[in-house]
């Protein structure tokens, strides 16, 4: 799966290897009568972040722009199929995290839309297994797997009292221009909000997907905006080339991108379906220039440095990975947006472990006295698969 996999590969294991030296420097000042009760309580939380370290990357669009195609091109293309529902017009109806936790069997757990009425948020109800509805998933058969993932695009019609019930459909000038529906029921999902917790080599690593629904939806998780979104380390918009950036596209970023704290956070913009410049007519170089044409536009009317966006064609970066043809996938460009998200996104959150992880132990070093950090013991503070 290139660059991306290797890179995060490495910073799985400088982690382990920070969290056996902070380990050891624990027996350490053990065996030296050094560990009292509040140092062996921040070593323990310490060491309880290096083992919960996550890295949640958040795919955002307008409905239809192809997160799920991508997330399944760059993610999941070794299971021979398209692992995430992705289809025309809506397809994800719910956020859709897909993580490992060991504690829990492979499963999906679904959060039932009525949940809504509560008022109760997500992270709060991740707390109570038995508001969630769990459909087990085996994870030796990919047909199986394919079935079971059908539950994030679930809707049911609802009358509209309903509807409003559970925060949809409200009085606001998306409802308006949305219309009432002639019948009196409406389309909502079924599901708040998906967790997919799946044994795949990088997710058991810390790596976490949020996929997202078409975010100018009516109605949408206000907890996407509050919450999951501002949390994730790095957040993918997602544009269309062959529908540029259309005026929803905009409200999308502007609603759920642009003033999302944390200036230090990834941002990328990703111009798909290229392929639908690749005619038959066109020549390379006029597609090229098509394309830088595009990538001029979209970083003028977004205000952010053209090198944050990469244009790909996720559908055949799926379609090549999976029949294991070269040419497709460079032409795809997907290596390309692989690389730009392992060099940016990789490097910026091993500094911030490290840097955090450096100030406790100089602090707790301090804290021992005469001690002499052992040359083990500075291997926490300085080792880095980066060569740093
Ligand atoms: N030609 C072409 N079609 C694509 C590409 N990526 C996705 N599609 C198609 O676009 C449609 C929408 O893709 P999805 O992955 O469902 O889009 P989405 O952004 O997840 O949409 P929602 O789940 O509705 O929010 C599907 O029919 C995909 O096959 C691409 O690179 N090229
Ligand atoms: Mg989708």
């Amino acid at each position: 799966m290139g660059s991306l996999v290797e890179r995060f590969q490495d910073y799985s294991s400088w982690r382990a290897g920070v969290t056996l030296r902070v380990r050891a420097f624990r027996r350490w000042l053990e065996d030296n009568e050094l560990l009292d009760g509040q140092t062996e309580a921040r070593l323990t939380r310490l060491l309880e972040r290096l083992g919960d370290d996550k890295l949640t990357i958040a795919f955002v669009a307008e409905f239809s722009r192809g997160k799920s195609e991508l997330i399944n091109a760059i993610f999941f293309a070794d299971y021979g199929r398209r692992l995430l529902p992705s289809s025309t017009g809506r397809t994800t109806m719910c956020p859709t995290e897909l993580a490992w936790d060991p504690q829990f069997p492979p499963c999906i757990q679904l959060l039932p839309i009525e949940t809504r009425a509560a008022h109760v948020t997500i992270a709060e109800l991740k707390g109570f297994p038995e508001e969630w509805s769990a459909v087990p998933l085996d994870v030796n058969d990919p047909q199986g797997l394919v079935d079971a993932f059908q539950q994030v695009r679930v809707t049911r019609r609802v009358p509209i009292e309903e509807a409003k019930h559970y925060g949809f459909f409200t009085t606001g000038a998306a409802a308006r221009a949305a219309g009432l529906p002639a019948d009196g029921m409406v389309e909502i999902p079924c599901w708040r909000h998906a967790i997919i917790n799946f044994p795949h080599p990088l997710l058991e690593q810390g790596l976490v997907i949020l996929d997202t629904p078409g975010l100018n939806a009516i109605g949408n998780e206000p907890e996407l905006t509050l919450n999951l979104l501002p949390n994730a380390h790095a957040l993918l918009f997602v544009l269309s080339i062959d529908t540029g950036v259309s005026k929803s596209d905009v409200d999308v970023w502007r609603d759920h991108l642009a003033g999302t704290p944390g200036q230090d956070k990834a941002r990328f913009v990703v111009l798909n379906k290229i392929d639908s410049l690749w005619d038959g007519l066109r020549t390379d170089e006029e597609i090229d220039g098509e394309i830088g044409g595009q990538i001029g536009s979209v970083a003028a009317i977004l205000g952010v440095a053209p090198e944050r966006i990469v244009a790909v064609s996720a559908q055949k970066g799926l379609v090549a990975k999976i029949t294991d043809d070269g040419r497709l996938l460079a032409r795809s460009r997907l290596p390309d947006l692989e690389h730009a998200l392992s060099a940016q996104l990789i490097p910026s959150k091993h500094e911030l472990v490290r840097d955090a992880t450096r100030a406790e132990v100089m602090d707790l070093v301090g804290n021992a006295g005469d001690y002499k950090p052992s040359r083990e013991t500075k291997g926490v503070i300085l080792y880095s698969p980066f060569g740093e």
